[in-house]
């Protein structure tokens, strides 16, 4: 169904992920019909699970593929009011005379009762009843913390703690979808992922869709074979079943790609949500197959919710503390600039003299310029100077807007590419005015970030088994994951607002000052 003719990045975006028709093979899964409870559907594995093939499966009731105690288990469990409450169910089923301890986890949706089994780890099961003591500890633990990243580092050693995944990532989106890893706990071994930016197309937006609605996922083995569901079309819906909300759900091949080219070979992925928007995810990754109960998972979903809104606040708090930072700032420089006196550039030098730090703090840069007529004012350690007389005329004529900004200057001034270290990225406010022009530019230093996926060379166009294009993530993590030099951290809108601000104040200043030169003049 799922035909991609053309390569661009929004054949990410036209995946339909929730009605894959497989399932990951460490379960089976039922689809019934209600009240009677008849099979419509089932993974093709149920040989393991129920003792019979599927053909001998569908169409059956659960009652008769099933052991008297399991039906009964289950029936029980149905008359819940809420079926949440009801999971997991442990069932003992019995073929070939041997039986077998499993959890039954059972859900809802699109007109079905989907019915999954998952093997039944004691261990865990008994260790869940620690589960519940840890996260009270946690709990009030998240707000003695004293930022947003201590928190974070607090929930991702947390959450290690609990499941012992290799690595466990607390990952942040940014407005645009693109995302960053703002904590990490691992195997110390491994390499660190920790700052690194990821691009939005690594986790597209169908995805985000249904990490907001389903909270937990699971993959536990990369290198499975997916089961497939058969009948492939529900025979009351004639449609695909929607796995939305199924634990065993077959992850997207795109995906199971990526992950094997960062050659890890479980995860599990737990929704950040505040306010009905998924802000993060939790994000683990195993280097070998690995699951954890559904008691387990239920478990680390509770503590990722708790401390979401929690971690979420203290976000906010990161910014309203730069808002204010940054009003303060306004205030002084408006203080300054409007003093009557005679020479406006001196003044404006002045303030840049007493206030060069505060100027670098209002956009969070390390170097600034300031061209007041043909001369260069600079602060700041990050500056490529012989060249920022060159720079700023360059930018009077190819980027003479109010507002220019780019997180990789290298790529439109090839010159930079001999100063990246210094200014790999700048922000420029410009005002003309009388035939003068006002020039303050904001550099920032390269940071170590992964290429975005848009502008990848390692993009990879395969040819798949219907002869079709696609798009295939990375096919070498190493060459991916390539730190491309040039790219500056991103200036996010409330910094560019910040310098739209300081240039509408300076704008002002220049006013006055001509209009009280007009006077003194007359
Ligand atoms: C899903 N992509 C995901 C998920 C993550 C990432 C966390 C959630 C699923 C999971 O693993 O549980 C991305 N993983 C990351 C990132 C890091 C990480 C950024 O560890 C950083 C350290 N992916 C691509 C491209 C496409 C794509 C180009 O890179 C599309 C062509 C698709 N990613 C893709 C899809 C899913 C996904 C379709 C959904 C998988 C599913 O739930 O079925």
């Amino acid at each position: 169904n799922f035909a991609l003719t053309s390569v661009d990045l929004s054949n990410c975006d036209r995946e339909p992920i929730h009605i894959p028709g497989k399932i990951q093979s460490h379960g089976c899964l039922l689809v019934l019909q209600e009240p009677e409870l008849i099979i419509l559907q089932a993974s093709c594995n149920t040989k393991l699970f129920l003792g019979r093939e599927v053909e001998a499966v569908v169409g059956k009731t659960l009652s008769q593929v099933f052991t008297p105690i399991a039906f009964q288990k289950i029936s029980q469990s149905l008359k819940s009011h809420d079926l949440k409450y009801s999971n997991p169910i442990d069932i003992e089923l019995t073929h070939n005379n041997t039986p077998q301890q499993l959890t039954a986890i059972v859900h809802r949706h699109d007109h079905v009762l989907i019915l999954e089994l998952e093997p039944h780890i004691p261990t865990q099961t008994h260790r869940a009843y620690g589960i519940y003591a840890q996260i009270q500890s946690s709990l009030p633990a998240i707000e003695n913390k004293n930022s947003f990243e201590e928190s974070a580092q607090f929930l991702a050693q947390e959450i290690r703690q609990l499941t012992e995944y290799d690595r466990v990532m607390i990952y942040r989106f940014e407005t645009d979808g693109s995302g960053i890893v703002v904590a990490e706990d691992k195997k110390p071994e491994l390499e660190p992922f920790l700052g690194l930016h990821y691009p939005a197309s690594d986790i597209p937006k169908q995805a985000r869709q249904l990490y907001s609605k389903n909270w937990v996922r699971i993959i536990v083995n990369v290198n499975d074979n997916p089961v497939a569901i058969y009948p492939l079309h529900n025979p009351i819906t004639q449609k695909h079943i929607d796995l939305s909300y199924a634990t065993l759900r077959s992850v997207s091949p795109i995906h199971i790609e990526y992950l094997q080219n960062m050659g890890v070979s479980a995860s599990l992925c737990i929704s950040l949500i505040n306010d009905q928007k998924l802000w993060g995810l939790i994000v683990c990754h195993h280097y070998s197959p690995k699951f954890v109960s559904y008691e387990l998972r239920q478990a680390c979903e509770l503590l990722g919710q708790f401390m979401s809104v929690e971690l979420f606040r203290q976000y906010q708090k990161n910014w309203e503390a730069y808002q204010i930072k940054v009003k303060k700032i306004q205030q002084l420089f408006r203080q300054e600039l409007s003093v009557h006196e005679s020479d406006l550039i001196n003044r404006i030098r002045t303030m840049i003299d007493s206030s060069g730090q505060h100027l670098l703090e209002l956009v969070n840069a390390q170097g600034v310029v300031i061209g007041l007529q043909g001369e260069l004012t600079e602060f700041g350690e990050t500056l490529p100077q012989p060249d920022l007389d060159d720079l700023l005329s360059w930018l009077r004529s190819y980027y003479p807007q109010e507002i220019f900004y780019t997180d990789r200057l290298a790529e439109i001034y090839p010159p930079a590419q001999n100063y990246i270290n210094k200014a790999a990225g700048l922000l420029a406010i410009s005002i003309y005015l009388d035939q003068a022009t006002y020039q303050i530019v904001w550099f920032r230093s390269e940071i170590i970030q992964t290429v975005t996926w848009g502008g990848n060379p390692n993009k990879a166009v395969v040819i798949d088994d219907h002869n079709q294009m696609r798009l295939s993530p990375r096919q070498s993590f190493e060459a991916w994951k390539e730190t491309v030099s040039g790219h500056a951290l991103g200036w996010n809108e409330l910094e560019i607002n910040a310098a739209m601000e300081l240039r509408n104040t300076l704008m002002l200043a220049v006013l006055h000052f001509s209009h009280f030169a007009l006077e003194e003049v007359a």
